[in-house]
């Protein structure tokens, strides 16, 4: 351990009189680009760089006109100011900062490729849906000290149009925070990563705040149940966000999902013996905020509808399977939430016409 500490000094003083404000971006999904394309056009615009993974990305690139589009009512913006990288094994170059957009399922994978270029002094923010992937990267990663790591919660609703272009359909806003980990104490105290909250709360577009680690964790688990409802739910009716919940059978449903939700979380362990969490974990309290988040995002296609449409695997795991387990956990069944899990994995669809 000594050694490892002895090498991370010499590159922290070598990445600390060379810092250069750079920020790198991991996924250049739907999320990732909203990222890059609102720090890039925003008024003093700090270097970007975009990490590729695959060569066709580079590709992709090039014939996109090395171009990120956003569409938001109705008007296109483009932005251009960016690097780019081919992530290659045994490349190095400090990370000074990091943004990773990946999807929760390709998070770890992704990460390796790179966790090599990161330092203690290293701010790396993550952006996925579903709780447990800050852990999951942290126990699989074999770093001897952890960079400091910081979470965002989006109810943003973008869609793509193909490589490098999205439309901006739900105008809604971020949370950003640090993470903290148990038994992980944060390496640098409270000042880090404060350059990449600020450059992310100055971009407008992305209208983000800077939240406490507690207040983190408890809008971490307010956006779960959001994601536990209106994703799997859109799969299953194969609809738009904001068609779901004016039939009467998807509301109840709803409501027998948000049972088990509430339950589980008013008794999670990390909630600790807060008296606030009984109402604000309540059904009630949740489902006014999936409705709201429902209709601030109604046009859009949920990050689910998309995967299931495109032929990828979904998040189901890390949203409504984390409800499962964690219920599991505290002796607490949710046979609807599995059930839910289930049918999205079988791929079954409904159609919300044929739901009265
Ligand atoms: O986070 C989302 C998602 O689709 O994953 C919402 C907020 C539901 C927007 O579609």
């Amino acid at each position: 351990l000594n050694d490892s500490l002895r090498g991370i000094g010499r590159v922290t003083f070598r990445a600390m009189s060379t810092s250069s404000g750079r920020i790198h971006l991991l996924g250049v999904g739907n999320l990732g680009r909203l990222f890059a394309h609102e720090l890039a056009i925003q008024h003093n615009p700090p270097p970007i760089t975009l990490l590729f993974h695959r060569q066709d990305l580079l590709d992709e690139w090039g014939k996109a006109g090395k171009k990120i589009e956003i569409t938001a009512a109705g008007v296109v913006s483009s932005s251009s100011n960016y690097d780019v990288e081919l992530v290659q094994p045994g490349q190095d170059g400090f990370i000074e900062n990091l943004i990773v957009a990946t999807k929760t399922l390709n998070t770890v994978k992704a990460f390796s490729s790179i966790k090599h270029r990161l330092t203690l002094n290293s701010s790396v923010l993550f952006t996925q849906n579903g709780m447990g992937t800050i852990e999951e990267v942290t126990s699989s990663s074999g770093l001897p000290m952890r960079p400091h790591y910081l979470q965002s919660i989006t109810s943003h609703g973008v869609y793509s149009l193909g490589p490098f272009r999205s439309v901006h359909a739900g105008f809604a806003n971020i949370a950003i925070g640090r993470a903290v980990l148990p038994g992980q104490p944060s390496p640098r105290g409270q000042l880090a990563c404060q350059y990449l909250i600020d450059k992310i709360v100055s971009s407008p577009g992305l209208a983000a705040k800077e939240v406490t680690p507690k207040e983190l964790v408890r809008l971490q688990l307010e956006k779960l149940v959001v994601n536990a409802m209106i994703n799997p739910l859109t799969v299953i009716f194969d609809c738009k966000n904001g068609e779901l919940f004016n039939r009467r059978p998807i509301f109840h449903l709803m409501g027998l999902l948000l049972a088990e939700a509430s339950q589980v979380i008013q008794s999670l362990p990390e909630l600790g013996a807060d008296p606030e969490a009984a109402s604000r974990f309540s059904v009630e309290k949740l489902e006014t905020i999936v409705l709201d988040v429902a209709e601030k995002t109604a046009k859009n296609t949920s990050s689910m509808l998309q995967d299931v449409r495109a032929g990828r695997p979904t998040e189901i795991d890390y949203i409504n399977g984390y409800i499962v387990k964690k219920g599991k956990e505290q002796g607490i069944e949710c046979k609807t939430n599995e059930k839910l899990i289930q049918l999205v994995k079988e791929g079954e669809v409904v159609g919300v016409q044929d739901v009265k």
